[in-house]
């Protein structure tokens, strides 16, 4: 393993001042650190965006570097081949290696990603160097010369990095944080709307419901981070009958933003969508988000919700749920939440596997 502090320098030695990058929990340490240097670490919204600042770095002339999760790599694709590798503009990309080697360790969205990232980076013609958890800063040392080596011929390497090869730093709080417990606030409205279908975000939030209000009619959609809303739009024009409530995080809305005005455009009546806005992309590790200056209020009114509302406290998060049950939607609420404490829950499928998840929402929804 190399600490993070390490990485951080030996690439700055090199030239690569700046980052940018979605978090996996592999990264936690590097951006850790960068972020305490403002202007070090740019925090992305999804990992196309990621690149595409990279790329503008060196557009420039200078050297940035990109962090995320193999998973994101489906999100990196289309700027990687259509930007940086058809303008060859050199970079370097540091991507996490979940689901590899055994996918069976892993949770299991990463079953497909983790057997075929290498081969699906041999089969773009991108080079790329494995970093594993033994690895030493000399090791690390002779991967970067032979990525350099690719650099200089404007192309623009891989490193995965498998868990465990890069330690962890202590995440530096920028605000005493306040708002509601996100399991308290995850109560307070399945419990207001019993009869709902519930499509709950990637991360801890699934892990939360799953703990607090299992139900049939819950769709726990571990990975695909940003797209809740979106899965819950379909379930919503398909059953106009059905109340649907979706529980997202600040960081996966803000991964696809777009998705808001796809809704306020669509303008289902029957759709209720929940921020809970802790300002942080708790589940990889506390790393901020841009929610902190972005109102997800603002942005769902401006792109066509019936309604969006700001909580902060158990009393509001009732009164908000309970007015857009009775009022034509799409409504948007953020509650501002609180970091978890004590044990996080374990995954829905640890009891669970995706198809019965499936199967007992399809049953549900159907009413059988
Ligand atoms: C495309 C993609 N990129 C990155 C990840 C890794 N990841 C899993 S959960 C998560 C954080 C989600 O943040 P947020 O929606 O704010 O919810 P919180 O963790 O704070 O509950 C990230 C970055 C992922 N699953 N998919």
């Amino acid at each position: 393993m190399i600490s993070a502090q390490d990485f951080c320098d030996i690439l700055a030695d090199r030239g690569f001042t700046t980052a940018s990058g979605v978090p996996c929990s592999h990264f936690g340490g590097p951006i850790a650190h960068l972020s305490t240097q403002p202007g070090r670490y740019v925090p992305a919204p999804n990992e196309g965006s990621a690149l595409a600042v990279a790329a503008g770095a060196a557009l420039s002339g200078q050297r940035a570097y990109v962090m995320l999760q193999n998973s994101g790599l489906g999100n990196l694709i289309n700027p990687l081949t259509s930007l940086v590798m058809t303008y060859q503009l050199p970079i370097l990309t540091f991507a996490s290696l979940r689901g590899w080697p055994d996918p069976a360790t892993d949770e299991p969205q990463h079953a497909v990603m983790g057997p075929s990232t290498h081969r699906l980076l041999d089969s773009v013609g991108s080079p790329h160097y494995t970093l594993h958890a033994e690895d030493t800063t000399d090791r690390f040392t002779e991967l970067l010369d032979s990525a350099q080596k690719d650099l200089d011929a404007q192309q623009a390497p891989f490193v995965l990095v498998e868990r465990g090869a890069i330690g962890k730093a202590a995440v530096h709080e920028a605000a005493p944080p306040w708002g509601v417990a996100s399991s308290t606030a995850i109560r307070v409205v399945t419990d207001s709307c019993p009869e709902a279908s519930v499509i709950a975000t990637t991360g801890y939030t699934g892990r939360d419901v799953f703990a607090v209000a299992d139900r049939p009619g819950n769709f726990y959609m571990q990975g695909s981070m940003g797209h809740a809303s979106s899965l819950g739009l379909g379930v919503a024009l398909a059953h106009p009958e059905r109340t649907v409530v979706v529980l997202d995080g600040d960081g996966a809305v803000l991964m696809h933003l777009g998705a808001l005005s796809m809704i306020g455009h669509e303008g289902p009546a029957n759709l209720i969508h929940v921020v809970l806005d802790n300002q942080s992309h708790e589940s990889t590790g506390g790393q901020a988000t841009t929610s902190a200056t972005t109102s997800f209020s603002a942005a769902a009114l401006a792109a066509g919700y019936r309604s969006a509302v700001d909580c902060d406290s158990e009393d509001s998060l009732r009164n908000a749920v309970l007015k857009a049950m009775a009022a034509s939607g799409p409504h948007l609420i953020s509650v501002r939440t609180l970091p978890r404490t004590g044990a996080i829950p374990p995954r829905a499928t640890n009891a669970l596997t995706p198809q019965a998840i499936r199967d007992r929402f399809q049953q549900d929804l159907n009413g059988s």
